[in-house]
């Protein structure tokens, strides 16, 4: 045994107690310390049964997943967690598991080799490993539909969402839930077990193989709908329906074979890379240590729009109460009738009781005037996108928020320092940049402005950390991460239907590739007028001779600004259901005419080159001025505000996956200014990784 594993004799009672924090992951020397701490109790005449419990905040969340990068680079060989397992459950004495917290992917597959699980009320229990792009990979798929049925298996293991404790009582993974002290009731279980009982030999919950291929069939039709792309859901589903057919120690080798065939693809390669770099980007390198993080009890908003109104939510779901201003009453009854609909259709589709519901609304305050700001631990500005409305918007804040609020704008594009400059106290103004819609959309793009002060960015991090958001910090330039590489991606689409590809193959190809949607869309779905008012405010800053992509400013003009309008790029029908709007692209066409553009065919990888390549040019040039400090940053914004596979990494990431020399090569082919540290990187043996602004 080792210090990882902890012993001690209760009642008779072997109590092991796995010591390995944060955690309590199956980090080498963990599954080896159990097994032989199940066979020192196995020997001692005095013991009659085990208990094995998690110390500190939870049971085991699964297997040690900084391992899995270890394998896969032939830093170390594989983990044989299953034959270990076994081990455990081949003890003669009852192994009772006691669950608190989560036993997630490896730490349920350990809880099923027990004999018996207990768990308090609030524990969790799943097979998590899709959401990592690989499968569970000790008998989690043989042994979980064996206590909980294949049906509900299939679930768990193709969907990768926890159960509650109640759940898993009543699908049979867990045999008693604990009132009062865990441990103290898991001694109190296992004193009464009956005895050993294998889950490996259960076979009355499995479905016949026939019933499991029908079943399979259904699960992985979802799941190519709801994870469109994704491998491992199917596999999976298809080692589940394995149970049905093979006896147990065959279908453990069947989904051996189908685990290492996912660790060593790169989908699971890209997914651990999100795991990790959510909780990267997290930490701010260089922000001083002793800065004050102010805690927020109470929120006010000015601007009750579609992004006030999803903003107020956000707050009012992480229970902040919320004060949401606008100038008039008719548009706070409008922001209101919005969020009571919102929740309404929440409460309808079972997400949320009405009791829920109505406490989270009356957490929304609507107002029409600044009174009660100056109670505010937060306000945050959601006008209108002008900068001067902003400035204006901000000096008025400033004249009655209390000191030491934070003062943040919603703004997606403008200069946070202009926006400070109208107040008093920049130090204390920040850009929290919510997406559409604010309260579904995990990312909060935290802007620093030049006077932003230390504790102001601590203290957004933690309050993106409470309003269940992932923050990510950025710096100031037009656009910030998100917007600036946007703009990019979808100059690179326009430009491409100029040379002669259509709107709807570019957005096809795209959307196949993983895109949540096509950039066309995209622009339909928020407005083109919003990009071809920035392109004109801008216009002053264009370089001569420099192409920029225009044809979409001729829809502009017509009045087509998307779904809002009822055509843009496509046409919508009273549903809003598309259709390709054919003298859109005739404009295109006519444009490209008259503008001398030589017209050819595009190919779908050439597609997929220019637009995600346009993001990775712009990503290194952003990595470099400093505005995003790692590479992680940027993956992390694409991947939870701008619908990028998860499976792919995010545009870094996946520049990485296939080289940043391929990748330059294709820059310069298309004749675009490679970014310096592109190019100085694509030089390298490490590429992107492990390089920070700081
Ligand atoms: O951390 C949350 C969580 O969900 N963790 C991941 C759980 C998971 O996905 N488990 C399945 C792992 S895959 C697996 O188990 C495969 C399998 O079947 C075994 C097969 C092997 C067989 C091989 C055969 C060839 C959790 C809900 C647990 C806790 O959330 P919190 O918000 O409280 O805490 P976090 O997320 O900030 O985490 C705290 C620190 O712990 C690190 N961490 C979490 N889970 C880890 C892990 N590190 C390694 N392995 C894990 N499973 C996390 O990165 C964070 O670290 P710091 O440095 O940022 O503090």
């Amino acid at each position: 045994m080792n210090d990882l594993i902890l012993t001690e004799r209760r009642d008779g009672i072997l109590v092991v107690t796995v010591n390995n924090p944060p955690v309590n992951a199956l980090s080498p020397g963990v599954p080896e310390g159990l097994v032989a701490a199940v066979k020192a109790g196995n020997a001692e005449a005095a013991v009659k049964a085990i208990v094995i419990i998690g110390g500190g905040k939870t049971y085991i969340a699964g297997a040690d997943i900084k391992e899995f990068g270890k394998i896969t680079s032939g830093e170390r060989g594989g983990i044989a967690l299953a034959p270990l397992l076994r081990e455990i459950e081949d003890s003669n004495k009852p192994v009772v598991m006691a669950i608190h917290g989560t036993a997630l992917g490896g730490g349920l597959e350990t809880a099923m080799a027990g004999h018996y699980r207990v768990a308090v009320a609030t524990a969790q229990a799943g097979q998590p490993e899709v959401k990592l792009g690989i499968i569970p990979g000790a008998a989690g798929t043989q042994r979980l539909p064996r206590l909980a049925g294949t049906a509900k298996a299939m679930e768990m293991c193709a969907f990768g969402e926890p159960v509650s404790a109640q759940d898993a009582l009543a699908a049979g993974i867990i045999d008693e839930i604990v009132e009062g002290d865990l441990l103290e009731g898991a001694i109190a279980f296992a004193l009464r077990t009956p005895g050993v009982r294998r889950t490996r030999d259960l076979t009355a919950k499995l479905a016949t193989p026939e019933e499991a291929e029908s079943l399979a069939v259904a699960v992985k039709a979802t799941a190519a709908r709801k994870m469109r792309g994704q491998k491992a859901p199917l596999a999976a589903v298809e080692c589940v329906a394995a149970a049905s057919r093979l006896p147990f120690d065959e279908g453990c080798e069947y989904e051996r074979a189908a685990f290492e065939k996912c660790l060593f693809d790169v989908q699971s390669k890209s997914m651990i890379h999100a795991f990790f770099g959510e909780r990267t980007v997290a930490k701010i390198p260089g922000l001083s240590k002793d800065a004050a993080i102010a805690g927020v009890k109470r929120a006010a908003i000015t601007g009750a729009g579609t992004m006030g109104g999803g903003i107020a939510m956000v707050y009012a779901n992480a229970g902040i109460p919320v004060l949401l201003k606008d100038v008039s009453e008719e548009a706070l009854e409008r922001g209101m009738a919005t969020i009571r609909g919102n929740y309404e259709n929440s409460v309808r589709k079972g997400r949320l009781t009405s009791a829920d519901a109505e406490a989270r609304l009356a957490r929304i305050t609507p107002v029409l005037t600044y009174d009660g700001f100056d109670q505010a631990d937060v306000v945050v500005e959601a006008v209108f996108e002008n900068l001067e409305l902003k400035r204006k918007t901000f000096a008025e804040i400033d004249a009655v928020a209390r000191p030491g609020a934070i003062l943040a704008s919603n703004t997606s594009t403008l200069d946070i320092d202009a926006i400070a400059g109208a107040t008093s106290r920049p130090e204390w103004v920040i850009g929290h940049h919510y997406f559409s819609p604010a309260n579904v959309m995990r990312l909060l793009e935290i802007v620093r402005g030049k006077a932003t002060s230390d504790s102001v960015i601590a203290s957004s991090m933690e309050l993106a950390r409470r309003l269940r958001k992932v923050g990510v910090l950025a710096g100031n330039c037009r656009g910030f991460i998100g917007n600036r590489m946007f703009g990019a991606y979808r100059g690179e689409a326009v430009m491409l239907v100029e040379e002669g590809a259509t709107p709807w193959q570019v957005d096809q190809a795209l959307y196949d590739w993983g895109m949540a949607m096509g950039p066309f869309a995209v622009g339909d779905l928020a407005g083109l007028d919003v990009g071809w008012r920035i392109r004109k405010e801008f216009r002053h800053l264009e370089i001569a001779g420099k192409r920029y992509p225009e044809a979409e400013d001729l829809l502009c003009e017509r009045g087509w600004f998307g779904q809002k309008t009822g055509r843009g790029w496509y046409e919508y029908d009273a549903q809003r259901n598309a259709s390709p709007n054919d003298e859109a692209l005739a404009l295109a066409r006519d444009y490209a005419a008259q503008r001398k553009i030589n017209q050819k065919k595009f190919t779908t990888d050439e597609i997929i080159e220019r637009t995600i390549y346009a993001l990775v040019n712009e990503g290194a040039r952003l990595l470099e001025e400093g505005i995003a400090i790692r590479p992680v940053d940027i993956d992390m914004v694409y991947l939870l505000g701008y619908g990028f596979p998860v499976w792919r990494g995010g545009p870094m990431f996946y520049a990485g996956c296939v080289g940043l020399p391929r990748v330059l090569d294709a820059v310069k082919r298309f004749e675009w200014e490679p970014a310096p540290l592109l190019a100085q990187l694509a030089s390298g043996p490490s590429g992107f990784t492990g390089w920070s602004a700081r």
